[in-house]
């Protein structure tokens, strides 16, 4: 049979005594199936080599290793088995040391544990992020790290997904040694030290931290209590603390090794892991634009301003300020900007008291945002982002007045959530270098970032951006300018559902629980409770606009000054200082009345209607969404919802749960709703032709084929 070639290497060369493996698979060294061979082959060779006397093991670029090939799950691996690599490893007649010089995650992290000694840069970072993926760590991970740090901070590490720092590792053990010069001479000069002794340690003989834990039940206790608010839904984290659990009460290092084994396949084969590495790839999929080439050069952003110091101006000054970049935020208002700048202050001062950031490090990035109340002081920023109050006219008189004040190679971006980009664009001299940016609140905390291309915004204009939304560590995700965008065009009929079957009899405690139970993060009742319910009501009533038949119930209830958590009632009841929801029986005339008077028969509503309903609202828009091009492909729209929405990221977002339902059972579940509303449950052409092709959501067509066809007010989404 023919073999496939392998992919990945590993480059051996010798210093005196001491044999060098480097692992050689760009960009991060994946343990692909020619990387696995290189380590095996060449720690055979280390052996039998005579001149050799001990082994040390590194990267070549910045990381040392990723971790397992996450493109190789799901397929038949070639080449040697990880297993069979790291065995040889461990078993090295020679002294073996894994010299980190960079990230070492997941089996990354694996390998250098089954090495006798580890020394690391202090830019290195270690970590078991198998979890994020849907897995465990497979590679010995669960058996060894609990015995290196003990179980309570092993767990920890593995269940949170979250490396640790080189300085953070040496402390709690993880490494021996940090290096602060030549990795690769401190390292030989250690392995030199250690080569004259008989014995060398082995992780897999370190029992004390474990035998100190048996019996001791918190642990595991704690860690339960961890997974279950942190990880609702998940598998995964049972089975890594199953693992622990077994490293702590097996003897044998081997057994424990096995059920670790015999927990990752459960894993692997289920349904969250393909979901969650389809986020994995799709989250760094959606940063690409397809028609734009990747070589485009980018505006290089060096400083920064930002409109508008509100509650949104605030959290985006705050990211530019944690990546790096000097940012002016100008109000006009002098009051507004000191209460804005002590917002962001306070902000910071939260995160120091949680121990999310050093004083030291809150002093940088307050030193990094400056007030302004001139747009005079702009003259010299490379990007701008507006972020006052959803009002064209205002936006417009701002990109006038950015327009004149900025540099003319500046960027201006927008930060609305549903206005016409090309409109704000057509005030100035460059639409090119406009574009939308739709950050959701609190903007320095949501990983979402959707970047809205309008009709003129230029290569280099979004592929800047995108690359700004990647400093900030965001999820970006690509929008034509199209009403709503991708995220709240989704939630349009989301929405329209959850009322509709709270006016068929369905109570908000029922179709909050059902959504919640289904992963979402948070019912859309409790959801408008706390957004308020006064907002659109008063909307209407200043239009005066008639209340349509889903908002009836909501404006009913903001006339008995039930306005949501704001006054501690809404759809719910809450009490003094807690924003916990109670259910309101109080409200069931109410619901009752209207249900009536709207001639709609209230009657009982299964969980499961509810979650399909509301679900497959979803799916059916994002349909529509990909036919126009709207956005790039079916993935990102996973991407936003999981990142902006609640969606549970174990179900790989909703467009992704509608393929691994069947595109077929999707049309099948929304014929059956048409009898309750033929409009509404119509399929969206696209989705029709994959269910006829029994295939699957994927890529739209490129989106500047269809820019240009697309005009911001003929699409019509309802509400918006
Ligand atoms: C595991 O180890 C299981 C074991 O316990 C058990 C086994 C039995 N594999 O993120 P970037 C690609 S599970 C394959 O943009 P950065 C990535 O798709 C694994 N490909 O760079 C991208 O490709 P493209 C546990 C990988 O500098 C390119 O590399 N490990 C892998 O922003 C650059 O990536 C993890 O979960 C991989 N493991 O961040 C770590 N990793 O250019 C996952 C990356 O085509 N990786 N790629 O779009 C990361 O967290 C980040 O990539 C890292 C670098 C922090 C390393």
């Amino acid at each position: 049979a023919m073999t496939n070639e392998l992919k990945g290497k590993v480059n051996y060369t010798t210093k005196g005594n001491i044999a060098i493996l480097e692992v050689d698979n760009p960009p991060v060294n994946p343990l692909s199936s020619g990387v696995r061979a290189g380590l095996s082959e060449y720690i055979s060779k280390a052996n039998e080599d005579d001149s050799i006397e001990g082994i040390i093991l590194t990267g070549a670029g910045r990381s040392f290793i990723a971790g397992a090939d996450i493109s190789e799950f799901g397929q038949k691996p070639d080449g040697p088995d990880l297993h069979t690599a790291l065995r040889e490893i461990e078993f090295s007649k020679k002294p073996v040391l894994a010299a980190i010089n960079g990230t070492a995650l997941g089996g990354g992290l694996e390998t250098a544990l089954v090495c006798n000694y580890r020394m690391g840069t202090n830019k290195a970072i270690v970590g078991l992020p198998e979890v994020n993926l849907g897995l465990l760590p497979g590679a010995g991970g669960t058996q060894r790290l609990p015995r290196l740090i003990g179980p309570s901070q092993a767990l920890k590490m593995m269940l949170s997904g979250t490396p640790i720092s080189a300085k953070k590792a040496l402390q709690q053990g993880v490494i021996d040694a940090i290096s602060e010069n030549s990795l690769i001479d401190d390292a030989i000069m250690f392995l030199q030290e250690k080569i004259g002794q008989s014995e060398h340690p082995k992780v897999r003989d370190k029992n004390e931290k474990l035998i100190e834990a048996r019996g001791a039940d918190n642990v595991l206790a704690e860690a339960r209590a961890l997974a279950s608010k942190t990880r609702r839904g998940q598998f995964a984290p049972g089975q890594i603390i199953a693992c622990v659990e077994a490293a702590i009460n097996e003897d044998d290092f081997d057994v424990g090794m096995k059920k670790e084994s015999e927990y990752f396949l459960e894993c692997l084969i289920n349904p969250q892991r393909e979901a969650m590495i389809h986020i994995f790839f799709g989250e760094r999929a959606a940063s690409k634009i397809s028609d734009i080439p990747k070589e485009t050069p980018l505006h290089p952003i060096q400083k920064a301003g930002v409109v508008g110091s509100g509650t949104m101006g605030g959290g985006i000054a705050m990211n530019f300020a944690n990546s790096g970049i000097p940012v002016l935020v100008l109000d006009q208002d002098e009051k507004n900007l000191e209460r804005g700048m002590g917002v962001i202050d306070k902000n910071y001062q939260m995160m120091v008291e949680r121990g999310r950031m050093t004083q030291e490090q809150k002093d940088i990035v307050m030193g990094l945002i400056s007030p302004t109340l001139s747009y005079e002081d702009l003259a010299d920023v490379d990007i701008v982002v507006e972020a006052v109050y959803e009002n064209l006219e205002l936006k417009q008189e701002i990109f006038r007045s950015l327009d004149e004040a900025t540099n003319e190679n500046a960027i201006l971006a927008s930060n609305t959530s549903g206005l016409d980009i090309d409109a704000i664009a057509s005030v100035t001299n460059r639409p090119e270098k406009v574009v939308g940016t739709h950050f959701f609140s609190p903007a320095n905390i949501m990983r979402l970032l959707e970047v809205v291309r309008g009709q003129e915004s230029s290569d280099e204009t979004m592929a800047t951006v995108m690359s700004i939304g990647k400093r900030m560590k965001k999820a970006s995700v690509v929008s034509l300018n199209a009403p709503g965008f991708i995220g709240n065009r989704m939630l349009y009929g989301y929405t329209y559902q959850a009322n509709m079957l709270l006016l068929e009899g369905a109570l908000p405690n029922q179709i909050d629980n059902a959504l919640e139970s289904f992963g979402m993060s948070m019912g859309p009742f409790r959801m408008m409770d706390l957004v308020g319910l006064d907002l659109g009501w008063r909307a209407r009533k200043l239009g005066n606009i008639e209340t349509p038949l889903t908002n009836k119930i909501a404006d009913a209830l903001c006339e008995q000054d039930r306005f949501g958590q704001k006054n501690s009632k809404g759809f719910y009841n809450y009490s003094e200082g807690s924003r916990a929801p109670n259910p309101a029986p109080e409200n069931e005339d109410i619901y009752k009345e209207i249900s009536d008077n709207n001639n709609i028969a209230r009657r009982e509503i299964s969980d499961q209607e509810i979650i399909d309903r509301c679900i497959l609202a979803l799916v059916n828009e994002g349909a529509q969404i990909l036919e126009e091009g709207v956005a790039q492909r079916s993935g990102d729209m996973d991407i936003v919802y999981i990142n902006g929405y609640g969606f549970p990221i174990w179900r790989g977002g909703p467009m992704f749960y509608a393929n691994q339902q069947g595109l077929d059972k999707v049309i099948e579940k929304m014929n059956n709703f048409s009898k309750l509303d033929e409009e509404f449950w119509k399929p969206a052409p696209l989705l029709q032709k994959l269910a006829d092709e029994s295939s699957v959501f994927g890529e739209a067509p490129t989106q500047n084929e269809r820019a240009t066809k697309l005009s911001f007010k003929k699409t019509n989404i309802g509400g918006v």
